[in-house]
C-alpha cells in the first residue's frame, strides 16, 4: 500500500506537477487511506458538540496519523521540494476562534488515537472568524473565505428539516474524516444551509443580519452587541443542535436503539453553553417518537454531560425568553417545564433557569439536566464548586468533577516541532508518541552536557525559522539570538496582554536610562480582539504603536524589539511554540479556566512566566518551584479583593512612580507620533479608573519575575536549558490522551 502511494507521489513529481496538483492527489490518497480505518461502533458513541473545532490545517497532520509523512517528505525533497512549501498550498479551516475550539480538536485527535468511538458536531461557517490586518497600528477585519474547491469535509445527499422563526431550513451534513494516529477514523459531523450567499457582506465583515437564510453559516460569532446578532446566535446554535439531535437519534436506532435505552448508545458531551439547546431539543424529538416527558428528560440527562470552561459572567450565556419564542418556539414550553423541575428541586430562586426578568439561562439548564458538570482545570473546578457554582455544587455534589484539559502531542510536538521530536526519539525512543508519559525518561539526561547543547541548538534552529517565516509573511526582521518571550492567545483584558505592554514600557525607560539588559529582548504576540471589544483593540493599538517607538529609536531598539504577529491562527502557533523561550501566561489569578497554550510552550521547552492560575498550577507543580516563574496576587486574594469591592486602580497609580511613568507614557508625544490620542487616551483611563482586571497590583512583582528570568536566561544559558528540558520531560501529563482517558473513564465509557 505504502509502495503504491509513495510510486504515484513519485510519478507526479517526476512529471514537474505543481503544489497544487500534488496536493489535490494527497487529499484524494488520504480520504482512501482514512475510510479504510473506520471502525464499527461496540456499545456507547460519544458526540462532542461543540460551536467551534479550531482543526488547523489538515493535510501534514493526517500524513503523520496515517505513517505517510516521512516518505512524502522525502520524495518531495528529492525532487527539490519541500513539505512546508507544499502546506502553503492548504487553507487554514477558519471553525474556531481560540482554547474551546482547540481543545475540540485536540479532543478528535485523541479519540481516533485511543481507537474510541467519537464524533465532532459542530458548523459548516463559510467565513468562520474574521482574517486580521493591521492599519495605521490598528486591527481591521476582513472575511476569511478560507472554504475552496478542494475540501477536507466530504459534502452528502443528508439533510435534515430544521424549523427556525417558523420557517423550515435543510441542514446538509458534511463530514470530515479525522484518524488518529495508529488509530481508528471518526467524524466531524459539519451542518450547512445550501442558501448561504457570502455576495451579501458589505464593508469589513459587516452583512444584513436578518437574511436568515443567506447568513446563517456565514460567520462564527457573528457581532451580537444588537437584538439581531443576538438572535442570529440563537438561530445558529438550534441548526447547529437540531440538526446534531436528529443525527444522534437516527444513528442510534440504525445500531438497534429502541431510544428508552439511549444511554446505551449515546454519550452527548455539550462544550460550552453554546450547544446548550440540544437537551430540550432532545427531549422534543424524544416526546414526538412517543417517550413520556418525564422518561425523556431522565433519557436525556443520562446521556448528557456538560462541560463549564469560564466563569466570565459575560460568556456565561442568557437569552431574553422572548428571543426564544422568536426563533426556537417549539423548545419553550419544554424549557419551562425544565425550569419548573429545577425549581421544585432547589427552592432557591438564583438556580433558576428562568429567572423573575424572564431570562433563561442556558448554564443552569446544562447544569439541572446533564448528570455531568466539569471544569478544566484543578483550580477552576474549586473556584466553580466554591464560589461561582457553590449554590449548585451544594444540590448535586456528585455531579462535579474535574478534567485538566491536554493537547494533542501528534499536532503540538511531532507536527510543529519535528527537530525536537527527532531529538527526542534518538534519546528515549518512539513509545512517548503515543504513552506521552514516557517523556520523563528524558530527567536522566538533564546532566548531560551534550543533550543540553543539542536542545538549545534546536531551539536555536526553531528561533531562525521563525525569524524566515516572519520575513516571509509580513517581512518582519527580527533577531534569532535575542530572548524570545511570547504571549499568543485571545485578546481580553483578563488575560492581561496590557501587563506586558506596561513592562515593556518600563524596559524602554529603564534602556533610556542605562539599565541594560543582559540580552536582546524580542516580545512576540499573538491576537485577535473580537471586533465589537474596543478596549481590546486599544490595547492591540498600543501595542502596535509601541513597537514603533521602539523600532525607530536605535538607542532602544539595540535592546528590545515588539513583533504582533498579523492574523494569529493555528498555522501561526505552530511556528512560534517551538521557537519560544518565555511563554506568558500572566491572567488575573482566577479567571484563565485552564489554558492550553501554556501546555504547548511547556512541551515545547519554553520556561513559563505566570500566575497561579488554571492549569498553570499543576504546571509548577509538576516542574516544580526553580523551573518555572510564577508572580502576583493568589486566586483567593483576587477573588476577596472583589467581593470587599474596595480595588481601586487610582491609589496604585498615585503611590507607585512605575506604575505612574508607564500608564502615562501611553499618552506622550512619542506614542501620540504614531497613534490616536482617543484610542491611546481611552486605554490610560481605563488603567487608572477602572483597571477590572487588576494589572497594577501585579504590575512590580511581574516587573521583578520578568527582569530574573532574562538575567537567569542571559548570565545561566546551560542551567536554562536543563530547566527546559525538565518542562519537556514533565509535560506528559498535559496530553489530551490522557485528559480523554478520564472523560472516558468517569463520563463517556465507551469501549475500544
Ligand atoms: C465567549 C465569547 C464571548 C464574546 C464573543 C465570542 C465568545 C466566544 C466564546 C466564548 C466562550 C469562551 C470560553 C472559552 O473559550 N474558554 C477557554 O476554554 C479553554 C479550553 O477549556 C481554556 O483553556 C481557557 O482557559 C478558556 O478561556
Amino acid at each position: 500500500m505504502k509502495e503504491e502511494i509513495v510510486k504515484k507521489i513519485e510519478n507526479m513529481l517526476d512529471e514537474g506537477c505543481s503544489y497544487e496538483e500534488l496536493y489535490t492527489a494527497l487529499l484524494g490518497i488520504v480520504e482512501a487511506q482514512s475510510k479504510k480505518k473506520v471502525m464499527p461502533v461496540k456499545g456507547r458513541k460519544l458526540y462532542y458538540i461543540s460551536a467551534e473545532f479550531l482543526i488547523g490545517k489538515l493535510l501534514s497532520n493526517n500524513l503523520i496519523n496515517l505513517g505517510l509523512y516521512d516518505d512524502v517528505k522525502s520524495c518531495l525533497e528529492a525532487h527539490g521540494k519541500s513539505m512546508a512549501e507544499l502546506e502553503e498550498v492548504e487553507p487554514e479551516p477558519s471553525l474556531g476562534n481560540g482554547g474551546l475550539g482547540r481543545l475540540a480538536a485536540c479532543f478528535l485527535d485523541s479519540l481516533a488515537t485511543l481507537k474510541l468511538p467519537g464524533d465532532g458536531i459542530g458548523l459548516r461557517y463559510h467565513c468562520g472568524l474574521f482574517r486580521q490586518r493591521f492599519e495605521h497600528q490598528s486591527q481591521k477585519e476582513t472575511p476569511d473565505f478560507w472554504l475552496g474547491s478542494n475540501e477536507w469535509a466530504e459534502k452528502t445527499e443528508k439533510t435534515y428539516t430544521v424549523s427556525l422563526g417558523g420557517k423550515d431550513y435543510k441542514a446538509r451534513l458534511y463530514r470530515l474524516a479525522v484518524t488518529g494516529y495508529e488509530g481508528r477514523t471518526n467524524y466531524l459531523n459539519l451542518f450547512d444551509v445550501d442558501t448561504v450567499d457570502t455576495s451579501i457582506i458589505e464593508e469589513g465583515i459587516s452583512f444584513d443580519k436578518t437574511d436568515i437564510a443567506k447568513n446563517l453559516t456565514l460567520f462564527l460569532y457573528p457581532d451580537d452587541s444588537d437584538k439581531k446578532g443576538q438572535l442570529l446566535r440563537i438561530y445558529q446554535q438550534y441548526l447547529m443542535v437540531s440538526a446534531g439531535a436528529q443525527l444522534i437519534l437516527e444513528e442510534c436506532m440504525e445500531r438497534g436503539s429502541n431510544l428508552h435505552n439511549l444511554y446505551d448508545y449515546a454519550a452527548v458531551q455539550i462544550n460550552d453553553t453554546h450547544p446548550s439547546m440540544v437537551i430540550p431539543e432532545l427531549i422534543r424529538l424524544l416526546e414526538k417518537r412517543g417517550i413520556k416527558f418525564k422518561e425523556a428528560v431522565d433519557i436525556v440527562t443520562k446521556v448528557c454531560a456538560y462541560t463549564n470552561h469560564t466563569i466570565l459572567a459575560e460568556a456565561l450565556e442568557k437569552w431574553p425568553k422572548d428571543y426564544l419564542e422568536a426563533v426556537v418556539p417549539q423548545l419553550v414550553p419544554i424549557i419551562e417545564k425544565l425550569d419548573e423541575i429545577a425549581q421544585k428541586r432547589a427552592e432557591d430562586g438564583a438556580l433558576a433557569i428562568i429567572d423573575d426578568g424572564e431570562t433563561v439561562h442556558m448554564a443552569h439548564m446544562d447544569i439541572h439536566f446533564t448528570h455531568s458538570t466539569n471544569g478544566v482545570a484543578a483550580l477552576h473546578t474549586e473556584i466553580l464548586k466554591d464560589s461561582e457554582l457553590n449554590q449548585f455544587y451544594r444540590l448535586y455534589p456528585e455531579k462535579f468533577n474535574n478534567k485538566t484539559n491536554g493537547i494533542t502531542f501528534r499536532r503540538w510536538l511531532m507536527k510543529c516541532n519535528p527537530r525536537l521530536t527527532e531529538f527526542i526519539e534518538e534519546l528515549i525512543g518512539p513509545g512517548f508518541m503515543k504513552d506521552a508519559s514516557e517523556l520523563e525518561r528524558l530527567l536522566g539526561y538533564t546532566d548531560d552536557e551534550r543533550v543540553l547543547k543539542r536542545l538549545s541548538d534546536i531551539k536555536r534552529n526553531n528561533k531562525a525559522a521563525l525569524a524566515e517565516w516572519l520575513k516571509h509573511t509580513q517581512g518582519t526582521i527580527v533577531d534569532p539570538d535575542s530572548m524570545f518571550t511570547i504571549q499568543s492567545k485571545r485578546l481580553h483584558e483578563y488575560k492581561r496582554q496590557q501587563l506586558n505592554l506596561l513592562y515593556l514600557i518600563h524596559q524602554y525607560f529603564e534602556i533610556k536610562a542605562g539599565h541594560l539588559p543582559g540580552t536582546k529582548v524580542t516580545a512576540v504576540f499573538g491576537a485577535k480582539a473580537a471586533p465589537a471589544y474596543i478596549i481590546a483593540k486599544d490595547i492591540i493599538h498600543a501595542l502596535l504603536t509601541l513597537s514603533k517607538v521602539i523600532a525607530d529609536d536605535p538607542e532602544v531598539s539595540k535592546w528590545m524589539q515588539i513583533v504582533f504577529i498579523e492574523n494569529y491562527n493555528v498555522t501561526a502557533a505552530e511556528k512560534m511554540i517551538p521557537a519560544c523561550d518565555l511563554s506568558e501566561q500572566i491572567s488575573l489569578a482566577s479567571k484563565e479556566a485552564s489554558g492550553t497554550g501554556n501546555m504547548k510552550f511547556m512541551l515545547n521547552g519554553a520556561l513559563t512566566l505566570g500566575t497561579m492560575d488554571g492549569a498553570n498550577v499543576e504546571i509548577a507543580q509538576a516542574v516544580g518551584d526553580e523551573n518555572i516563574y510564577i508572580f502576583g496576587q493568589s486566586s483567593n486574594q483576587v477573588i476577596r479583593r472583589y467581593s470587599h469591592g474596595d480595588y481601586c486602580a487610582k491609589e496604585w497609580y498615585d503611590v507607585d512612580y512605575n506604575i505612574r511613568r508607564a500608564v502615562d507614557f501611553l499618552t506622550s508625544e512619542v506614542m501620540l507620533y504614531y497613534g490616536t490620542k482617543e484610542k491611546l487616551g481611552r486605554l490610560k483611563k481605563e488603567l487608572i479608573y477602572k483597571d477590572w482586571f487588576q494589572t497594577l497590583p501585579d504590575f512590580n512583582a511581574y516587573v521583578v519575575r520578568k527582569d530574573q528570568a532574562v538575567a537567569d536566561y542571559t548570565l545561566n544559558p546551560v542551567e536554562w536549558t536543563k530547566k527546559s528540558l525538565i518542562n519537556i520531560s514533565k509535560a506528559g501529563f498535559f496530553s489530551s490522551d490522557r485528559t480523554i482517558e478520564e472523560y472516558n473513564r468517569d463520563i463517556w465509557h465507551l469501549e475500544k
